[in-house]
C-alpha cells in the first residue's frame, strides 16, 4: 500500500518535471525564433501545373504535393480549374505563374509545359534572375539548353513506338489489317507530337507496314469527354465500318473512345483492339475488364525525382539534361503487375 502511494507520487513528480522542461524548451525555441527572426527555412519552389484533364494528372499533382510536404518544401502551386481549355489557352496562365514565381524570387521553378513552344522569353527572365527551371512530365522545344536545368519524365517517342509494336505483333497473328483511329493528345504538346512520331516510325517498318495503317487522326486534348465526342463524330461519318483498332495517346481518352464505340454498337477490347498510353490504375482495371487491350506505361508519380532534382539545382549542382523514367507495357498477360498510382 505504502509502496503503491510512493510509486504514484514519484510518477507524478517525474511527469511535472517533464512538463516543466518541455514548456521551457518550447519557450526557448519560440523566443529564439522571435529574437533572431530566422524561421527554419525549407526550399521555396513554384510549380505551374496543367489543368486536371484526367487520372494521370490527378496522381501527378498528388505526388508533387505529398513529396513537398514530406520534405518541408514551401510549394507555390497555382490551380487552373478549367480542364477543357486547350493548350494555347492554358499557356498564358502558366506563363503568368512563372512570372509570379520570378517576382517572388523562389529558389527553383518547375513546370509541366502544356505545349512545347513559346517559352523562350519567360525562361530567359528566370535565367537572368538566376532561378533554375526544371521541366517535369512535358518538355519544351527551346534548343538553348542553358535555359532548363533538367527535364524529368518519360520518353514519349518510345511510348509511341511501344504502342505500335504491340499492335504490329497482335495483328501479325491474324490476317486482318489494323485500320487505326488515332486519338491524339493536346495539339502542339510534347507527348502528342512525340507519341505520334514514335508510332508512325514503327508503322513504316517493313514487317508492320502491311499490317497497320492510320485511317484517321483526331484530337481529344487528353480529355475523356472530348475524346468521346471526336470518336463519335468519326464513327458517324462512316468510320464505324472501317475501324478495327484505336490508338489513344492517354488512358482518359481511351475511356472516352471506348464509350463512343460501345454507343455505336461496337465491341471495344474484342472486335476493336484498343491501345492507350499511361497505365494508370483505372487503365489497368479496364484491361482486367477486357475493354482495353494494352496500356503503355507513362509514370505519373514524379514527386520524388522532381524534388531530388530541385534540391540539387538549388545547390547549383550539375544535372543531366534529361532524367528519363523506366516504364513497361501491360496487357492481359501481365496485368497483375499493372498499376502505379
Ligand atoms: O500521358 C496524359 C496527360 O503529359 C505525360 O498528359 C502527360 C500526359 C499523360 O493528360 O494522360
Amino acid at each position: 500500500m505504502y509502496l503503491e502511494k510512493f510509486r504514484k507520487r514519484s510518477f507524478r513528480f517525474l511527469l511535472c518535471q517533464f512538463c516543466e522542461f518541455a514548456a521551457a524548451a518550447a519557450l526557448l525555441l519560440c523566443s529564439c525564433d522571435k529574437l533572431t527572426g530566422v524561421k527554419p527555412k525549407g526550399l521555396r519552389v513554384g510549380f505551374a501545373q496543367i489543368a486536371n484533364e484526367g487520372p494521370w494528372r490527378e496522381t501527378n499533382t498528388k505526388s508533387i504535393k505529398k513529396e513537398a510536404r514530406k520534405r518541408n518544401i514551401e510549394l507555390d502551386f497555382p490551380e487552373l480549374k478549367d480542364s477543357k481549355l486547350k493548350g494555347g489557352q492554358q499557356q498564358p496562365f502558366q506563363k503568368a505563374a512563372l512570372l509570379s514565381f520570378i517576382k517572388k524570387k523562389v529558389d527553383v521553378i518547375a513546370f509541366s509545359p502544356v505545349v512545347e513552344d513559346g517559352w523562350n522569353d519567360v525562361l530567359k527572365e528566370a535565367k537572368a534572375e538566376n532561378i533554375p527551371v526544371i521541366t517535369s512530365d512535358r518538355g519544351v522545344s527551346e534548343n538553348d539548353e542553358s535555359l532548363v536545368a533538367t527535364f524529368i519524365g518519360s520518353d514519349f517517342t518510345e511510348e509511341g513506338r511501344r504502342a505500335a509494336d504491340w499492335l504490329c505483333k497482335a495483328f501479325s497473328q491474324s490476317n486482318e489489317i489494323a485500320n487505326i483511329l488515332e486519338v491524339q493528345g493536346t495539339r502542339d504538346s510534347a507527348p502528342a507530337i512525340q507519341r505520334h512520331l514514335g508510332f508512325v516510325a514503327i508503322l513504316s517498318k517493313p514487317e508492320c507496314q502491311e499490317r497497320l495503317q492510320i485511317i484517321e487522326s483526331v484530337v481529344g486534348n487528353f480529355n475523356r469527354e472530348e475524346a468521346e465526342k471526336v470518336t463519335t463524330t468519326f464513327l458517324n461519318n462512316g468510320g464505324s465500318n472501317r475501324i478495327n483498332a484505336v490508338f489513344a495517346h492517354s488512358d482518359a481518352m481511351a475511356f472516352g473512345a471506348i464509350k463512343a464505340l460501345k454507343k455505336a454498337g461496337l465491341n471495344p477490347g474484342c472486335q476493336i483492339t484498343v491501345v492507350s498510353v499511361d497505365a494508370t490504375d483505372k487503365g489497368c482495371n479496364k484491361i482486367r475488364k477486357g475493354r482495353l487491350n494494352c496500356a503503355v506505361e507513362c509514370k505519373s508519380r514524379l514527386g520524388v525525382q522532381l524534388f531530388d532534382a530541385a534540391e540539387a539545382a538549388a545547390k547549383s549542382m550539375a544535372l543531366p539534361a534529361r532524367i528519363i523514367i523506366a516504364e513497361g507495357v501491360y496487357d492481359c498477360s501481365n496485368v497483375d503487375h499493372c498499376g502505379h498510382d
